[in-house]
């Protein structure tokens, strides 16, 4: 079979597609990175400042453990908030779609739950941690003192704290929410329950009569292990003082 000079050859129009194929896909990656990488470094920060802060709580954790009686901290969950939900609260506020207006406007980014044992050590921790002279308060709000109307308790401070980046030292804003065991249940399930939403008005309103009730008696049961605790501790305190006395006759 002899080739017409006007018409490529099968195999050199393969080249020609394959050449312009890989052509897209260099020009589609320098796109897609050039649209992401400023949003999956953002993301990233905020990624680096939930461990930076985590980092800070699981030594006070240790050392305040050290010297008292228990590990003041039951768990820490950390998360960043997705895409998705920072472009939707963007969206409901009003604010510029953009990076910057992220960094300016959004606090709770990136967000750490800190579970306490019981209600003191909330403010033990909270008070070693704001010590801390790379940690800066900007908002405190105690619903332990003043729960929302929905029964809803829980210790929130914005902090801004450092993290170190190729570029340099970049100040972050964090979320952290401290509460109690018996907190974290309850808003664990009044969040899940919220969302059911296909309640006709009277159904929902007499079942958030019922989760306030129901805050307001796990409030009463960590008020209750606070006041065994301290008996607890009363009583081995008074039982050492006892055999130091033994030990000195
Ligand atoms: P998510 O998915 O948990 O992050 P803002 O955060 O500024 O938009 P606000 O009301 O000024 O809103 O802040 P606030 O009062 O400090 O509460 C913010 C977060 O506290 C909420 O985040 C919840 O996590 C939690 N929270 C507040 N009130 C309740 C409540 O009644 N029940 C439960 N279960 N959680 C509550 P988001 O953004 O709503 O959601």
């Amino acid at each position: 079979m002899t080739n017409n000079n006007s018409t490529p050859s099968l195999s050199a129009k393969n080249e020609l597609m394959q050449s312009q194929d890989s052509m897209n896909v260099e020009q589609f990656l320098q796109q897609l990175h050039a649209d992401f990488d400023p949003v999956y470094s953002m993301l990233l920060n905020y990624e680096c400042a939930v461990m930076e802060v985590e980092t800070k709580f699981n030594i006070l954790n240790n050392r305040l453990s050290i010297q008292g009686e228990h590990n003041p901290i039951e768990s820490i969950k950390s998360r960043v908030k997705s895409l998705d939900s920072i472009i939707r609260k963007l969206e409901k506020r009003q604010l510029p779609i953009t990076l910057e207006s992220v960094e300016e406007n959004l606090r709770d980014v990136a967000g750490v739950r800190v579970v306490c044992s019981f209600v003191d050590d909330i403010y033990r921790i909270e008070e070693n941690f704001l010590a801390q002279e790379d940690v800066t308060l900007i908002q405190r709000k105690d619903y332990i003192q003043n729960p929302k109307p929905s029964g809803y308790r829980s210790l929130h401070l914005i902090v801004k704290t450092p993290i170190y980046t190729e570029n340099g030292k970049k100040d972050m804003f964090v979320e952290i929410q401290m509460r109690t065991i018996a907190m974290d249940f309850w808003s664990s399930l009044e969040h899940k329950l919220r969302y059911k939403k296909n309640l006709n008005p009277q159904t929902a309103e007499e079942l958030a009569q019922e989760l306030k009730a129901c805050a307001e008696e796990s409030a009463k049961l960590d008020e209750k292990m606070l006041q065994i605790r301290d008996r607890i501790m009363e009583d081995a305190a008074a039982a050492s003082d006892r055999l130091q006395n033994n030990a000195d006759y």
